[in-house]
């Protein structure tokens, strides 16, 4: 059994389960326990605190886990980054008040910054060489500088309408964050080949999420055009149809380009564009 540990309650634990879920791997009941276990994979999920299982993977507790990388380093323990999940994503920013003017990271110097990001912050100041003294405060961050306890502030920020509602401005983005799975560096070759499984599984369900099938008729001479704009897994596949000159393509397009690649497949008189959802994708 691979032991997963997963946040109890909180902004990752919904779409870890449903990650899991869509990896084929149904949990035989809800976070309302410590622990769960699937009927179909050998696999154990563990419910805890997100700021708790680097500590328990690096102990063995779990094996591996599902955290925000910002967590990660944060508690910089000796763990593997072993795959990232693409949800979950923020950044960890440096904020002061709007009326502050900030001509920057040199303004920065000998001011008091509020944050729980003690470690990742003063990381950056030291690789920036700036001086600035880490109030460490364990929530509530935004408000600090308000209530006059600090000059600026460290966190997390995703629409940043937290910062717009407290008077507050991003002025550096010190980390690009979203979910990992980290894993433990000495799993038994049991435990990694269940590892190596499921993650199989898991780029097949995000590859699927990031490509979309697309099937189209094109007039026989712009073929190759066309063929260039759809490379497919190998190059797509061009059957002939029954009308003279004329043949039907299906391949996959990657979501970053879908728009683009469908004006020029209009330019390159395509007809009949039919485009649909994947299921899995396994590479
Ligand atoms: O109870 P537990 O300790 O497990 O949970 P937690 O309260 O520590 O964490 P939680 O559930 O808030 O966040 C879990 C993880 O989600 C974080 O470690 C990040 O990796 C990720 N994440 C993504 C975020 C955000 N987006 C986010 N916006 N975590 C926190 N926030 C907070 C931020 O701290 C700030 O208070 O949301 C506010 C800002 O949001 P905006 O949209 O107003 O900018
Ligand atoms: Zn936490």
């Amino acid at each position: 059994m691979l032991k997963i540990a997963i946040q109890k309650s909180g902004r990752l634990n919904e779409d870890s389960i449903k990650l899991l879920k869509e990896c084929g791997i149904e949990l035989n009941n809800g976070n309302k326990q410590l622990k769960a276990s699937a009927f179909n994979f050998p696999i154990e999920v563990y419910f805890f605190r997100d700021d708790d299982i680097p500590q328990y993977v690096y102990d063995g507790v779990a094996d591996i886990g599902i955290v925000g990388e910002n967590v990660l380093l944060e508690k910089a323990k000796d763990i593997d980054l072993a795959y990232r999940l693409g949800f979950g994503k923020c950044r960890l920013s440096v904020a002061v008040p709007k009326s502050l003017s900030y001509n920057g990271i040199a303004d920065l110097e000998g001011m008091k910054i509020a944050t729980t990001y003690s470690v990742i912050l003063q990381n950056y100041l030291n690789e920036k060489k700036i001086n600035a003294e880490i109030h460490e405060i364990s929530g509530s961050v935004e408000i600090a500088p308000g209530i006059g306890l600090a000059d600026a502030i460290c966190d997390l920020v995703s629409s940043g309408s937290t910062l717009f509602t407290n008077g507050l401005k991003e002025v550096e983005v010190i980390l690009k964050s979203e979910a990992v799975i980290v894993s433990n560096k000495n799993l038994s070759a049991e435990k990694k080949a269940i590892l190596e499984k499921l993650l199989m599984r898991i780029h097949s369900v995000k590859s699927a999420k990031n490509n979309k099938y697309i099937m189209l008729n094109a007039p026989n001479n712009q073929l190759k055009n066309i063929a260039a704009l759809l490379p497919g897994s190998k190059s797509p596949t061009i059957v002939p149809l029954a009308e003279e000159g004329w043949s039907s393509v299906q391949s996959v397009v990657n979501e970053n380009d879908f728009w683009e690649v469908i004006e020029k497949l209009k330019q390159f008189q395509a007809e009949g564009i039919v485009v649909m959802p994947i299921e899995k994708m396994v590479l």
